[in-house]
């Protein structure tokens, strides 16, 4: 029988590089595993971060070493050096021309795109594949656009109707443009929400520009700021509570994890608190009461649906202890993905080992495909 050829695609122009690379190694030891071995054949190919795609044995050291090619390296030699564009099928920046060992894009029977798209708008990776034709595991174009655009996720949420916390959307324009206009914005944001309240890009992840406010000095800091990123902002309300996170995983017919929690002793779930070890742990199943955890599930599927996610999907919520209420806080079409991630944590602790997950995500973007 001939192998399924899975195409790890990975690394890329975006600041979640290196967590890029953890997954792509967690999931790249999973195809090939003594289970997963028979069925699939594994191609990896690396994004360097200025856009440069690199295949066989280059991309395979990068994934072994689990460390990003440093640039201007001896290991590739730039056609063009000023053309650092964007990498699409026909520009010299991917591999497509025959250098007798490394695999080819054409080679590939389905994509595992461990990836953001390039300025971090997403879907656009999506976008690339659904024009080769070739499945890919995961959202499509329009569920990993939703996914990375909070206030296009609030407003499906809300047509669910999903409970949220209280939020406003602005514009660049209306934090940077009249200096008139820009007191009444700020009075109304404290009429509205109160302190605290997170100032966040609409569009970006990994908690990048984001910012809890408790004072007018801060929220005009944390506005101008956030304007720096994205067009469009959010503000949400701050709320008093634990969160708790469901990891969804299927198509037409998702199914719900256990739930779990993530506790951290900074203020909130930032970049730092993230991504560095001992900072923040998790609870699989979380301590809440069966009546929580259901309701959570429930919503996850709503909210997987309402945003068209497929393949896998991690949702997260506000738990407010005090007064019972469960409260939808975003969904994540691409979420971490190491083998100590949140999300196949989940899976794990719901009889749903790690390299079963990534058969089952490969079967399903096939699924989908056909
Ligand atoms: F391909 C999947 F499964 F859909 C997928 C794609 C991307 C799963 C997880 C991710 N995650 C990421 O891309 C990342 C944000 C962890 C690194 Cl850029």
């Amino acid at each position: 029988m001939n192998k399924l050829r899975v195409g790890l695609l990975f690394g890329g122009r975006s600041g979640e590089h290196e967590v890029s690379i953890s997954s792509a190694r967690a999931i790249a030891q999973a195809i090939s595993s003594d289970q997963n071995a028979q069925k699939y054949e594994l191609l990896p190919f690396y994004i360097q971060k200025d856009g440069y795609w690199l295949a066989g044995e280059i991309a395979q050291q990068v994934l072994t070493s689990g460390t990003p090619l440093q640039l201007n390296g001896s290991n590739i030699q730039l056609p063009n050096p000023s053309q650092t564009s964007l990498p699409i099928p026909t520009s010299p920046y991917l591999p497509v021309s025959s250098s007798s060992s490394s695999a080819q894009v054409a080679d590939v029977d389905v994509w595992f795109p461990i990836i953001h798209g390039p300025n971090g708008e997403d879907g656009t990776v999506q976008g690339l594949l659904q024009l080769m034709q070739i499945p890919y595991v995961g959202s499509g174009v329009l569920g990993s656009a939703m996914g990375m655009d909070k206030i296009a996720m609030k407003m499906a949420f809300a047509q669910a109707g999903l409970p949220q916390v209280k939020y406003m959307t602005i514009n660049r324009a209306q934090v940077w443009s009249n200096p008139c206009v820009f007191p009444k914005l700020c009075d109304q944001i404290e009429a509205t929400l109160g302190y605290p309240c997170f100032v966040k890009p609409a569009n970006l992840g990994s908690s990048v520009g984001i910012a809890k406010v408790r004072s007018r000095s801060e929220l005009e800091t944390a506005l101008d700021n956030a304007a720096s990123y994205d067009r469009r902002l959010i503000i949400e309300a701050g709320v008093v509570a634990r969160e708790l996170e469901c990891a969804v995983l299927g198509n037409d017919n998702p199914k719900a994890s256990v739930v779990g929690e993530i506790t951290f002793e900074s203020d909130f779930y930032d970049y730092e608190t993230k991504y560095t070890a001992g900072k923040a742990g998790f609870l699989i199943p979380a301590p809440v009461p069966e009546s929580v955890s259901s309701a959570i599930q429930e919503m996850s599927l709503q909210a997987f649906a309402s945003v068209d996610a497929a393949g896998l999907a991690r949702v997260d919520f506000f738990y407010v202890e005090a007064t019972g209420e469960v409260l939808i806080n975003e969904i994540n079409t691409l979420p971490g993905f190491t083998a100590t991630s949140m999300y196949p944590q989940m899976w794990e602790k719901s009889g749903v080992p790690f390299t079963e997950l990534v058969d089952q995500l490969i079967q399903l973007a096939l699924e989908r495909h056909s």
